[in-house]
């Protein structure tokens, strides 16, 4: 019996948001970038980066052909490494929609390859059991009455403050609004949405960043709760509400607001990018990663890590490797990571704690000592163990303050459990 988080008050969760349980149990989901920026194979702003027209940038969908995609397979490679939820890009900022919409020609299925690639991709994992979030650009610049502002490919083009005359955000908002409605509409259950994203404090002197007045995030998020009541939702359409998204940094502890703790997800890349890109050598290795998954759950955190797959539709091996030494360490480590939160203990130096009830588990991110500190744990441990092998760690009281373990084994990256005989029910 574990205490609810129903009953835990959380500073960015509204009573009108579906129940975050499952996020907070969960702690690890697959993002994927997937788009017409997969076969250019060189960032998913390489549309604003190299200011290319909207004309221009047509080619990519007139060859946009992942023949290898397979669904069934990303989901099974997702659950194999321990995610239990996944959030897809069902239009990201380039404009085009991976679903077949009614509102637009600017579609998967308008593309050689003629299917509802979003719609395999829920059906196959919502059948391997993880939970289904969609990814939605706020920012469209493929749109032709989306306002050019300082972020839009075209920002430099001779005659855009004439264009922008021209441009009526509220027919923008209309098709916008109306494209969130077919995704929540048409898909069956959807367990979180991720909006992306706001910026009003831009200035360009020319155009402003745009946010909630922009996006009118009051009545889309009427909209969202009203078709799918149980949803989940980000904070990145600017109304300081939901999952809070810091982006590619790690926090230096829980997040909290005004004394309540905050629901947060970090959202890392593997290499940088997060559309798929040929030729990055920014690869983090899988030690890495995993560190950055357990630093996440020692501050309370969610991890949310990304793939970009490339053109032909799948995960390029890089992503591959890495993938498989996670579901390698998932699949021994995990009951320190599903479930978990933060601990009240201080860890030892390049150490973090995880906590489950009376258990506290220890990760060692590296293991250049004999013998590990453990402040303020004497005469609170009952037993300890290697997570790994269920070995026995031998330990023992070294003064009032500390307690002490000691292996002569290599357990780099392995977690130590430690039993504390709490008066906390074991959630286990
Ligand atoms: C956004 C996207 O632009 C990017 O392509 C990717 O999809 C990522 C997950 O989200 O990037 C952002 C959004 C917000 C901030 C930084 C990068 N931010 O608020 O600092």
């Amino acid at each position: 019996m574990s205490t609810s988080v129903k009953d835990v008050k959380y500073a960015n969760w509204p009573d009108t948001y579906g129940n975050p349980e499952w996020l907070i149990h969960d702690r690890f989901g697959l993002f994927i970038h997937f788009g017409l920026y997969a076969p250019a194979a060189r960032h998913e702003w390489f549309m604003t980066h190299e200011k290319i027209h909207p004309d221009t940038y047509r080619k990519y969908f007139e060859h946009f052909e992942p023949d290898l995609f397979d669904a069934k397979e990303w989901a099974r490679t997702a659950k194999k490494a321990g995610m239990k939820y996944f959030v897809i890009t069902t239009k990201h900022h380039e404009g085009f929609a991976l679903w077949d919409t009614k509102l637009s020609d600017y579609k998967v299925t308008n593309t050689p390859i003629k299917r509802d690639l979003l719609r395999e991709v829920i059906d196959a994992f919502r059948e391997e059991g993880l939970k289904v979030g969609l990814y939605h650009s706020l920012i469209d610049w493929h749109h032709p009455e989306f306002t050019i502002d300082g972020l839009h490919p075209q920002r430099d083009d001779e005659d855009f403050k004439l264009e922008n005359a021209d441009r009526d955000m509220n027919k923008y908002l209309e098709f916008m609004h109306g494209q969130v409605r077919e995704l929540l509409t048409d898909y069956g259950q959807i367990d979180y949405l991720w909006f992306d994203f706001s910026y009003p404090h831009r200035d360009w002197g020319w155009s402003k960043g745009k946010g909630a007045m922009d996006w009118q995030s009051e009545k889309l998020e009427e909209m969202v709760l009203e078709l799918q009541p149980n949803i989940l939702l980000n904070d990145r359409f600017d109304l300081n509400r939901g999952v809070t998204t810091p982006e590619q940094y790690q926090p230096n502890e829980p997040v909290e607001e005004n004394g309540l703790p905050v629901i947060w997800e970090a959202c890392q890349t593997m290499n940088g990018t997060w559309g798929y890109q040929r030729d990055n050598l920014d690869w983090k290795s899988a030690d890495t990663l995993l560190k950055m998954l357990i630093d996440t759950v020692s501050k309370s955190g969610n991890f949310l890590l990304n793939v970009g797959p490339n053109g032909r539709g799948e995960f390029d091996y890089r992503s591959i490797d890495r993938l498989e030494a996670i579901s390698e360490w998932m699949r021994l480590h995990s009951r320190s990571i599903y479930g978990a939160t933060h601990s009240n203990y201080k860890a030892p130096v390049d150490c973090r704690y995880t906590q489950k009830g009376n258990r506290l588990y220890l990760h060692i991110y590296s293991w250049p000592f004999r013998h590990i500190h453990l402040e303020g744990l004497a005469g609170k441990v009952n037993y300890a163990q290697l997570l790994n092998d269920a070995s026995e760690v031998y330990f023992r009281e070294f003064d009032p303050e500390e307690v002490i373990t000691s292996t002569e084994t290599k357990i780099d990256r392995k977690a130590v459990v430690l039993d504390l005989p709490v008066q906390k029910p074991n959630v286990e």
